[in-house]
């Protein structure tokens, strides 16, 4: 996968917003703070193409990013303490709308922070993610802060924590980059599993015709 160009699309506020495309959609997802637009902004090679902030929970909307061959959605991040009662159960029904359709995404990303414990949040959005069904992969992000011979480690930690394999989770840095390479081969698979997918169901539709 080679990434050319990538362009910020439109934010959705509400179900109403929400978008589908003719290629994967890809949700980038995860607690505030975790680095989900520094993650895009690494992708895309751009400083400033998704808002990143030192006080978590600036995102409060979808944010839709085409990068050519597949569409990322920027989630809103979830466990900002700060945030009103009113204003979470809010959200909790926007993102439940968002996940329990199938055109809305087709891929999920859930970031977590590689020097943090996974909490009772990620835990129950890992949940959530099997319950729709919905293909995921778990991103450590910050890997800069651990020296190389420490990160194999340290992802090894998260993905016993949350009963993964290792294969699911990829260590990557939003700083130098470490891990891209790895992303854009995901990436690829990701694509060519959403093309096969859906020339088989186009194929299917033009048997249905002939009978
Ligand atoms: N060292 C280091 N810092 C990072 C990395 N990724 C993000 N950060 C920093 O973490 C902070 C939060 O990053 P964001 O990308 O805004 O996080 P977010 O998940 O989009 O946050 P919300 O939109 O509030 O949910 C910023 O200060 C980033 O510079 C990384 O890989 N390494
Ligand atoms: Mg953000």
């Amino acid at each position: 996968m080679v990434i050319k160009n990538a362009e910020f699309l439109k934010s959705a506020a509400d179900k109403s917003g929400f978008m589908s495309f003719d290629k994967p959609i890809i949700a980038v997802c995860g607690r505030s703070n975790v680095g989900k637009s520094s993650f895009i902004n690494m992708l895309a090679n751009r400083k400033k193409l998704a808002r990143t902030s030192r006080d978590p929970g600036r995102t409060r909307l979808v944010n839709y990013f085409d990068f050519g061959e597949f569409v990322i959605a920027d989630l809103p991040g979830y466990g900002f303490a700060q945030v009103s009662k009113s204003e979470k159960i809010k959200w909790a029904k926007t993102i439940e709308n968002f996940f329990a359709d199938k055109k809305h995404l087709d891929h999920a990303f859930l970031l977590l922070d590689i020097r943090r414990e996974p909490n009772a949040d990620d835990i129950d959005f890992i949940n959530y993610l099997n319950h729709y069904i919905i293909p995921f992969n778990v991103i450590c992000t910050k890997a800069d802060k651990f020296a190389k011979t420490k990160i194999k480690p340290e992802v090894k930690r998260i993905a016993d924590r949350l009963a993964l394999g290792e294969d699911n989770l990829i260590a990557v840095s939003n700083e130098n980059s470490y891990g891209k390479e790895k992303i854009l081969l995901l990436l690829d698979k990701i694509t060519q599993t959403y093309n096969m997918i859906n020339s088989e169901v186009e194929s299917e539709s033009e048997d249905g015709e002939e009978e």
